[in-house]
This record gives C-alpha cells, sequence and structure tokens, in this order.
C-alpha cells in the first residue's frame, strides 16, 4: 500500500518524494509507505484549506450537519475494514477496535453533527442603553495532530467539532498508524465533504507536525500526545499566537477502599490497568489499595491478570521502541527493589508483545510511580487511609483522571474533590459522556475539549455592542 497526503480533495505525492515505513507490531511486517512530508506539502494542505473556508463556513450549520452525518454512515458502512486497518496498523486486538475505537469515531461525527444544531450564543443586556450580543466565528485554518494510541477515535474527535464550527483543517495523523486516517480521507469523499475542507498530511511529527505549528496562517492547534512533545508543540505555536488546547500524558491513580464492590472493582480496574495493552492515556497505572484488603486484592487481581489472553485481552505495543521503553521500565522497577507479581517479559514470539505485569513493593517516589509508562504495567501500594490515599494519587505531576472506588458517597465527594484531576470516576473507569469537558491538569495538558468546550475552542468569540 503506497498512501498519498490529502490536499484539496486529491491523494498526492509528497514533493520530496520520499516514504516512510509503516509496520504491523504484532507481526512486525512492512504494510505500507507513507510520505515523508516536510513544510512545502504542509504549505500545500494549508493553502488548499484556506481556498475552501470562505465557502465552507458560510455554509449554513443545518446543511454542514448533513454532510458530517453522511461521513458518519460511511464510517459504518465500512466498520469491518476500518476495524481490521486500526488493528493491523496499532497491534490492538481486533475485538477492541470493534468495541471502542470504530464505534467512537462513528459517534464523534454524529455527536458534534448535531450538537451544533442545539448551540446559542450569549447576550448581555445594559439596562435600556446597549445589547451585546456574541458572536462565534470559526478561526479559519485549524490543525489537528493526533497520536497512535486510539488513532480514528481520537482523529475524528478533532476533525468533527473542528468542521463542524466552520473551520477547515489540516490534519496530523501519527506516522506509525496513517492507516484509518487515509480511508477517513476517501470516505470523506464519497460523503461530499468538499475538496479543502479536510487535508491530511502523513509524516514524522518532528518535520510535517512542527511545520504545521509553525505555519503563520494555521490559527490553532489542537494536539494529543505525550507531555514532552505537547511542551514542543506548546513553544513553537505560543510565539505566533495560535489558540492552542493540549491534551497530554497520565499517570493515573485507581484508589480502591476497603468497601468497594470487589467483584466490579476487580474488573472495571483490570480493564484500566490493561485495555488497549496500557496504552490509553486514561489507563489506571498506580493501584492504591486500603490496607484491610491489600493481600485480597492483590491475590486476586494478579490471578485474574494470568488469565489475560494475547489477541483478545491485549495485543502488541506500537513499536520496536515503544517495548524496549516498556521493558526498560519493568527492569528498573526492580532495580527499584520493586517485586514482580506477575508478568515481567517480551512474549516469546513475533510482534511487539510485552505480558500484562503487576509489580508490588514499590513507593510513590519510584520513577516507575512517576513516569508515565504507557504499557501493560501497574503497580499496587497499600494505603493506611483516606488522607493518605488522596496523598498519594495527587503525588505526580501529572493530573489527567482518576478512578475511586468506594460504597461511602460522602467519601466518594470528598475524594473527587481532592483529586488533582481533569475527570474523577466514581466506582467505574472510562464511562464516556461526549458533552462532558475532558482534559487534564497540571502536566497533563491545557484547556478542555468535549461537548460545546470543543466549539468554543474552535470559535472565535466576538462581542458586538449595540447602542439603543
Ligand atoms: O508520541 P508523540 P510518541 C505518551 C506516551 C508515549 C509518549 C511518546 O507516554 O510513550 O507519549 O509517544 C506528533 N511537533 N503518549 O513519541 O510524540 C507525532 O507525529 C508537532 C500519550 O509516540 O506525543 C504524532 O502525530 N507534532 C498520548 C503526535 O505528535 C509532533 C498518546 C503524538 O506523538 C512533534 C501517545 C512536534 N515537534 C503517546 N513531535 C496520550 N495522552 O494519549 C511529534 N509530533
Amino acid at each position: 500500500m503506497h498512501l498519498g497526503n490529502f490536499i484539496g480533495g486529491a491523494f498526492v505525492a509528497p514533493q520530496s518524494g520520499n516514504y516512510l515505513d509503516d509496520i504491523n507490531p504484532s507481526t512486525e511486517e512492512v504494510i505500507a509507505q507513507i510520505p515523508d512530508s516536510d513544510e512545502r506539502d504542509v504549505d500545500a494542505a494549508v493553502r488548499a484549506a484556506a481556498i475552501a473556508f470562505p465557502a465552507w463556513s458560510k455554509t449554513p450549520a443545518a446543511e454542514r450537519s448533513k454532510l458530517l452525518l453522511k461521513l458518519a454512515d460511511a464510517i459504518e458502512k465500512n466498520f469491518d475494514e476500518l476495524a481490521e486497518l486500526e488493528s493491523r496498523d496499532s497491534g490492538k486486538p481486533l475485538s477492541l477496535a470493534r468495541l471502542l475505537d470504530i464505534p467512537r469515531a462513528i459517534a464523534n461525527f454524529r455527536f458534534f453533527a448535531t450538537a451544533i444544531l442545539h448551540d446559542s450564543s450569549d447576550a448581555h443586556i445594559m439596562d435600556a442603553t446597549a445589547i451585546n450580543y456574541t458572536l462565534r466565528q470559526p478561526l479559519g485554518v485549524v490543525g489537528l495532530i493526533s497520536p497512535w494510541n486510539l488513532p480514528l477515535y481520537l482523529l475524528s474527535w478533532k476533525i468533527a467539532p473542528a468542521i463542524a464550527s466552520g473551520n477547515t483543517c489540516v490534519a496530523k495523523p501519527s506516522e506509525m498508524t496513517p492507516l484509518t486516517a487515509n480511508r477517513l480521507a476517501e470516505l470523506s469523499i464519497d460523503a461530499g465533504i468538499p475538496p479543502g475542507v479536510i487535508n491530511i498530511v502523513h509524516g514524522y511529527g518532528q518535520k510535517a507536525g512542527r511545520a504545521l505549528t509553525t505555519h503563520d496562517d494555521v490559527a490553532a492547534i489542537s494536539f494529543t500526545g505525550g507531555t514532552v512533545t505537547g511542551s514542543a508543540v506548546a513553544a513553537n505555536a505560543a510565539p505566533r499566537f495560535k489558540k492552542l488546547s493540549l491534551e497530554l500524558g497520565g499517570k493515573n491513580p485507581t484508589v480502591v477502599f476497603a468497601d468497594a464492590d470487589l467483584d466490579q472493582a476487580f474488573k472495571d480496574t483490570l480493564r484500566a490497568s490493561f485495555w488497549n495493552q496500557g496504552e490509553i492515556c486514561l489507563c489506571g497505572s498506580r493501584l492504591f489499595v486500603e490496607q484491610p484488603i491489600y493481600d485480597t486484592f492483590v491475590e486476586g487481581f494478579v490471578e485474574r491478570t494470568k488469565q489475560l489472553r494475547l489477541g483478545e485481552d491485549y495485543g502488541a505495543l506500537i513499536s520496536a521502541a515503544h517495548l524496549e521503553k516498556v521493558t526498560g521500565y519493568i527492569e528498573l522497577a526492580k532495580n527499584e527493589g520493586g517485586t514482580i507479581a506477575t508478568g515481567g517479559n517480551r512474549v516469546d514470539r513475533k510482534g511487539y508483545f510485552v505480558e500484562p505485569t503487576v509489580i508490588t513493593g514499590l513507593g510513590c517516589d519510584c520513577r516507575v510511580l512517576q513516569e508515565e509508562i504507557f504499557g501493560p504495567v501497574v503497580t499496587i501500594t497499600p494505603f493506611t487511609d483516606e488522607a493518605e490515599a488522596i496523598a498519594f494519587a495527587n503525588s505526580t505531576r501529572y493530573g489527567l483522571s482518576a478512578s475511586v472506588w468506594t460504597r461511602d458517597l460522602s467519601r466518594a465527594h470528598r475524594v473527587a474533590a481532592a483529586l488533582d484531576s481533569g475527570t474523577v470516576w466514581i466506582n467505574t473507569w472510562l464511562l464516556r459522556d461526549l458533552r462532558v469537558p475532558f482534559g487534564g491538569m497540571k502536566e497533563s495538558g491545557v484547556g478542555r475539549e468535549g461537548g460545546f468546550e470543543s466549539l468554543r475552542f474552535f470559535t472565535e468569540a466576538k462581542n458586538v455592542c449595540v447602542k439603543l
């Protein structure tokens, strides 16, 4: 498979003529060649988006809505193929792509297609003197940069609100997972999205991604990825005064109190630990368990972890480099004095598979509890009371999400309020309502997306004051 960039409604070769290998992490085979784009390709895409902007931004919301709904239908019609592509490209189990990734991509387009029909803006009346009203206008050309862990899920989470609110976009999917973005481009033609509204440029972050964040005609950047990369994106975009939304990493706590419903807690905390082989920014990689049930919990959790099936419950890590990183942290855990309660090894077969790994015996100051590993590796640490649970949970520079397990309603609310976290789940994990604000505190990000927050991000508020 030889991919092109999608610019102005057509697939074109990169100007350099250079291509990169796209590898299937489960087989280590090259499955596609993708453009190694540079600033010339990004510039062509931005120009195509700028040409499309005047007509698209003036297209009535009802019409834009219809086109987005058609795109959602087109994704649904090609569900099997997209799930297959996503699994092959990212290493995730096919069952997970079918359960999570593709349904969510469809939902993203449907959600924002209909959200724009129900949006309204503010009016501020100054007695009998004047009326102020707020116009929310699209920004122009926006840049969207997405990662490899939930490729179509996160790309559509950005494209849908961006174009629903009248912007045109240049999207840069991860160089490691380009296939579903490429298929989305084809489907956008079938759905009748006008040329230039969605443009997709493939290639390295340092080159193509960087060119997008530094382009003078890009009004905003919405980025999801690692915290270190997010910092580079911010450093490039800020001097150019681009609007910026950053969804970054996490080192999320799962706090289990002794009164929790343990059957349910086991089910959900296992999912929170190992879904998508731990490669979800919302995964709960630090488990804290109240002392009286600590031994029972560890025993039950380890037993269940051992039963996870390769290819069904977990897949391959994204790349050889990431495999090195994850196994490096397992070694570090041993050096820091941790005990590997189960797992700890690369699976002896082709593909970048690592056994689901549970580590005990480490304190909150260890690097393994401080740094984002982004793999199937969790720690379990005991705590003695509510105050200590909160202190442990808050002891990292991240603040994306948390999951708290207790049947004590008052405690649930108290702990939720005390956690440094953009999202707190009580007695559940990854239960997502697309209307709610989503984002991170501390080094997990800047800004919120989701629901009307996304529509606000992708529009500029303009106050109009009319004297009476
Ligand atoms: O992703 P990057 P990487 C975390 C996780 C992982 C680490 C590094 O800990 O191990 O980040 O992952 C583009 N200017 N997460 O390096 O670099 C890049 O091409 C502009 C958490 O694989 O964050 C890709 O499209 N763009 C995370 C996107 O940024 C740049 C999901 C994300 O890549 C760029 C993924 C630059 N200078 C990794 N450099 C989450 N929170 O969901 C790279 N990119």
